[in-house]
């Protein structure tokens, strides 16, 4: 088989990439390893910035997400069991959009299809070969027979795990990381939300975060020790142990009911470099994690898109500008959304080793945060999105 573009990973960068090269009439093939049920009934980011909603929008695929999401206009803080607003509208006009991600797929799923464009799942043992050549190739087998795509490019979209970033050698590869002594426990339950906007709450007891995905489905999650398996959390155990943390009015009207998920997930600040190796490009988490306590992972995952369809589009219409400085544009942004991922859950969480004094000096963090316009702005920007 032979494509232009070959993208490795169906999550939803490569599949934004493969439907924005498609609209420009570059043709891609996707290939992924998991079946798409299997894609689609993972659960995870929830808060799309406004660069995210147009990105969407741009490859034809905002029409759902306009009518069943929900536009928040700020969020709040809380600290002690007292809760505060950040008024992204009031303070610098901008707003995010509540859609999960698992809608997100399902709607590029649903245009991939519309276009007849090829995902290949099931596909196992995927290698990449020759990409420092000018032909590239990418190999796999399914239902036990081998294949070969060749192409021009390969993108790798294939997440944290995958083979694409393994493919830069060593000599030229870094990688930076930090890993937090710490996870999140996540439970969805059909249940009201308890806030119309989220809530972010700092606890001497740990972290906790009031989340929602619509009307009758709510999204939560407390912190908790790495240690700590999902099996010794009952859902009793986990609702005395949110009401405990949030602010105390938002406690008193928490609605509970039976979960429906209940997982862990570990927290990690992650970010390799450079993300172009000769025709190779890596994409979304495959090049970069973040912790989720700004709502980045999935957002940086659309600006690397931005960034690369833009290049690949140029490329093909003669410049190759926009590819050959693809790494460093998006790794500057990719270090910023680092840096506040990295800020929010630090000044957020309860580290094992802290003492009373770095607890009262989060609390003055969130205290300084709360009376200061400057300080809400620098918050309000970050988190609806820097620009592309
Ligand atoms: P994805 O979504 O991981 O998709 C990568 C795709 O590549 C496939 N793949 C392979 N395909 C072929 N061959 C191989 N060898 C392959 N290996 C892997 C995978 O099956 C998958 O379909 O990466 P992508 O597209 O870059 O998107 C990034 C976002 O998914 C990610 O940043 C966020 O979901 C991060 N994240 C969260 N972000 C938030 O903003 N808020 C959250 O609440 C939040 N929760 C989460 C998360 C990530 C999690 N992971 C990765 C463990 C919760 C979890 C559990
Ligand atoms: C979510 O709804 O899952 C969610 C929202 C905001 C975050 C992380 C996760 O910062």
């Amino acid at each position: 088989m032979r494509t232009q573009v070959c993208i490795i990973g169906g999550g939803p960068s490569g599949l934004l990439l493969a439907q924005l090269l498609h609209r420009a009439g570059i043709d891609t093939v996707v290939l992924e390893r998991q079946s798409r049920d299997y894609v689609l009934a993972r659960i995870r980011a929830g808060v799309l910035e406004w660069g995210t909603v147009g990105m969407l929008q741009q490859a034809g695929v905002g029409d759902r997400m306009a009518r069943e999401g929900f536009v928040h206009t700020g969020t709040y803080l809380a600290a002690r069991n007292r809760g505060f607003r950040i008024d992204f509208d009031a303070l610098i006009g901008k707003k995010v959009m509540v859609y999960g991600q698992t809608e997100v797929t399902r709607d590029l799923y649903a245009a991939r299809d519309a276009m007849g464009g090829v995902v290949i799942h099931g596909a196992e043992g995927v290698a990449l070969h020759d990409l420092d050549s000018a032909a590239p190739y990418v190999t796999y087998r399914k239902d036990g027979a081998d294949h070969r795509v060749d192409c021009d490019f390969v993108a790798g979209c294939d997440g944290f795990h995958g083979p694409s970033r393994k493919a830069i050698p060593d000599s030229v590869l870094r990688e930076y990381e930090r890993v937090y002594p710490f996870g999140w426990l996540g439970v969805l339950s059909e249940t009201p939300p308890v806030s119309h906007e989220l809530i972010y709450a700092n606890h001497e007891r740990g972290f906790a975060l009031c989340s929602m995905r619509n009307a009758n489905l709510s999204r939560y999650y407390v912190q908790c020790p790495l240690t700590d398996t999902v099996d010794q959390w009952s859902d009793q155990a986990f609702w005395d142990e949110l009401r405990r943390r949030i602010p105390a009015d938002s406690a008193d009207t928490l609605v509970t009911g039976p979960t429906i998920e209940k997982s862990i997930a570990p927290l990690r600040s992650f970010v390799a470099e450079p993300m172009r190796w000769g025709r190779l490009f890596l994409v979304g988490d495959a090049a970069h994690i973040v912790p989720p306590t700004g709502a980045k992972g999935l957002n940086l995952a659309v600006g690397d898109v931005h960034y690369l369809h833009e290049g690949l589009v140029q490329h093909y219409a003669g410049d190759s500008h926009g590819i050959d400085t693809y790494s460093e544009r998006a790794l500057a942004r990719v270090w910023k959304s680092e840096r506040f991922s990295w800020s929010l859950t630090t000044m957020l969480h309860r580290f094992p080793d802290q003492s009373e004094f770095d607890q009262r000096m989060q609390e003055a963090d969130l205290a300084y945060l709360e009376s200061s316009n400057a300080a809400k702005v620098v918050v309000a920007e970050n988190y609806v999105g820097l620009p592309y």
